[in-house]
């Protein structure tokens, strides 16, 4: 039988698949049943210092291919989700905890507080690509997310893994900085900024008038986002976008993802993804002769 686990930075996964932020990572009881279903390892909806209602609905609207979100960063604050990790006790997988910041030392502190509650590693959203004064205001910017980066690493021990955004003329640059940093890996991709109008009305749909989409609308961006990146850094890459079956899956590990994460999927075919991913990626492994996922992870690179 082929072997799915994988190592990114100190953390050992048992299969590459992890829950994508923003999706079911607002409560421990939901991260800990993503994490019974089979995923390798999950991720938190990012938590900010203080608590954020979000913007006004509606939030979500669906579209052909995909989702066009712009919640706005709701969530109680890190110091509330302590609770949270506690009643989910016994999540037997990596837990990463997704932050986000207004400054270098407010990642710092929050991604502190993460490690305390019990973080094995944080993942620093620069790229939020409808949010003010942080996410991709900070993520398209080399030198601030470099800077993010470095005093984040500087003041905690926690892994930093780095959410980047494709809302740029050039995605590499952005992870040579957060390499340049000191990341011990980088996540492409987010959202990509978009727009739904309602014809009837001529207005907006959006309570935010602008938002990302996600799902199978993006995979082919980040496909070429990760190939591009895998080429120009010497850290791990961890792939996200549009990921629904297990050939994407390993699409994006062929492309250069040592890991790929699952999001809009989930609303679509529920938590059993997870294991339909990992199923297929077995028998995929095995039926072309591959002992271990690392003997797949840039395969287009080299064939
Ligand atoms: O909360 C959001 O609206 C949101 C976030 Br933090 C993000 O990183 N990406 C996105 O599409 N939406």
């Amino acid at each position: 039988m082929a072997s799915l686990t994988v190592e990114i930075a100190s953390l050992k996964l048992a299969n590459p698949t992890m829950l994508a932020a923003g999706i079911l990572g607002l409560s421990g009881l939901t991260l800990k049943q993503v994490a019974d279903a089979g995923a390798g390892a999950v991720v938190t909806k990012s938590l900010g210092l203080k608590h954020r209602s979000g913007y006004s609905n509606p939030t979500v609207v669906q579209v052909e291919s995909g989702l066009v979100n712009a919640m706005g960063l709701p969530n109680p604050g890190i110091d509330h989700f302590t609770q949270e990790l506690r009643e989910a006790g016994g999540i037997r997988v990596p837990v990463i905890v997704s932050i986000y910041g207004f400054t270098p030392e407010e990642f710092a502190v929050v991604a502190e507080k993460a490690l305390r509650i019990g973080a094995d590693a944080v993942e620093l959203n620069v790229s939020c690509p409808h949010a003010e004064k942080t996410g991709a205001e900070i993520g398209q910017n080399p030198l601030l997310i470099e800077e993010a980066v470095k005093t984040t690493k500087r003041c905690t021990k926690t892994p930093v893994f780095v959410k980047l955004t494709p809302n740029v003329a050039d995605i590499v640059e952005l992870a040579k900085a957060a390499e340049r940093g000191g990341a011990d890996a980088v996540t492409a991709i987010n959202t990509v900024k978009a727009m739904v109008i309602d014809i009837e009305t001529g207005k907006p749909v959006l309570g935010n008038k602008m938002g990302g989409l996600s799902g199978p609308a993006i995979k082919p961006i980040a496909v070429r986002c990760i190939y591009e990146i895998y080429e120009a850094v010497k850290i791990p890459v961890i792939g996200c976008g549009g990921i629904t079956t297990w050939r994407d899956a390993v699409e994006f590990i062929q492309a250069g993802a040592t890991a790929v994460q699952i999001g809009t999927a989930i609303a679509a075919k529920g938590v059993h993804v997870f294991k339909q991913l990992t199923d297929g990626l077995e028998s995929f492994m095995s039926l072309k002769g591959f002992g271990g996922v690392e003997e797949i992870v840039g395969l287009s690179h080299r064939s």
